[in-house]
């Protein structure tokens, strides 16, 4: 595993009012020969909103926009859109995020849903849809969608606290088969909560899945974990250790330190470059090679 040199890739802009303190967990879209980031950036107002950058190498960041792409657009997220993930079905790119805000007179985060056209989110045309939330009332976050279809309906990864829970829907706002998957572990580095990091992606061994986990002393660390290619609620492998944890200074200190964060990933020549919020205050990346995050044989 290798942090990228440059780390942070990503930092605030003073001059933006609306990403002016922090930025941070990004979903990842990989099109066009560019690496697509939607990172979650706050400012002066403590309102997330989500911001676009990208990058034509995965490192270097040469694209930055100035205006938010994302934004609260109504009660049930006016405290913040955080945590953006991304899944591609077709040309339809569906962003899950962590809506912010009221259910009627309480205040909650839920899972929110919406979808944007590839072709205009090429074009940086910010035509969303409709937004949709999968379990209304309900505390949930950290919503991942797998990113194809079982039996004709989408999967969705889901945290329940402190579980890392399964649903599935055909029209996306209708779930059911609510199930556990995976929870904290004992004396772990996961041993208080855990969550997806970006969307399962698919390898020969089966469905690899990036996942946080938060120890008792509060650390935010990631780990790995392995599901049956035809069956994604039948667990092949956890990964025992951490593959990645808060120990460099970037990561340590910030706005809420010791925290390694994931909303994506790519892959490329068996490499994965896994994006990451450090510290709730900037965004960084690491590359692994694939063969060290599957199960040793
Ligand atoms: C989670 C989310 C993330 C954040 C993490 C660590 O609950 O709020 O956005 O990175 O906590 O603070």
């Amino acid at each position: 595993m290798n942090r990228y040199s440059h780390n942070p890739i990503l930092e605030p802009i003073g001059a933006h009012a609306w990403e002016s303190s922090l930025v941070f967990n990004a979903a990842v879209f990989a099109a066009n020969n560019r690496v697509h980031l939607l990172y979650r950036a706050m400012g002066t107002d403590n309102i997330s909103r989500i911001g676009l950058a990208s990058s034509s190498d995965g490192y270097n960041i040469d694209e930055r926009l100035p205006l938010p792409v994302f934004s609260p657009s109504n009660d049930m997220e006016n405290q913040g859109c955080e945590d953006p993930r991304l899944s591609l079905f077709g040309n339809s790119l569906i962003m899950a995020y962590t809506a912010f805000g009221n259910h009627f007179q309480h205040q909650v985060y839920q899972i929110g849903l919406t979808a944007i056209n590839t072709e205009d989110f090429i074009a940086r045309r910010w035509q969303w849809g409709e937004r949709i939330l999968a379990f209304p009332g309900i505390h949930n976050k950290d919503a991942v969608l797998f990113p194809q279809k079982f039996d004709g309906d989408y999967v969705m990864f889901h945290r329940l606290e402190p579980d890392l829970c399964i649903a599935r829907s055909n029209d996306l706002r209708r779930w059911y088969g609510l199930k556990y998957i995976l929870g904290p572990r004992e004396k772990s580095w996961d041993s208080w909560k855990v969550g997806a990091a970006g969307p399962p992606f698919l390898v020969n061994e089966g469905w690899l899945l990036i996942y946080h986990g938060v120890s008792a002393d509060r650390v935010y660390s990631l780990g790995v974990a392995l599901l049956d290619k035809k069956n994604p609620e039948q667990v092949l492998y956890r990964s025992e250790e951490a593959i990645l944890m808060p120990t460099e200074n970037y990561e340590r200190y910030g706005k809420v330190p010791n925290v390694v964060f994931s909303c994506g990933q790519i892959i490329k020549d068996d490499q994965v470059l896994i994006y990451y919020g450090a510290a709730d205050s900037s965004l960084c990346v690491a590359t692994f090679e694939l063969a060290e995050l599957l199960p040793k044989k």
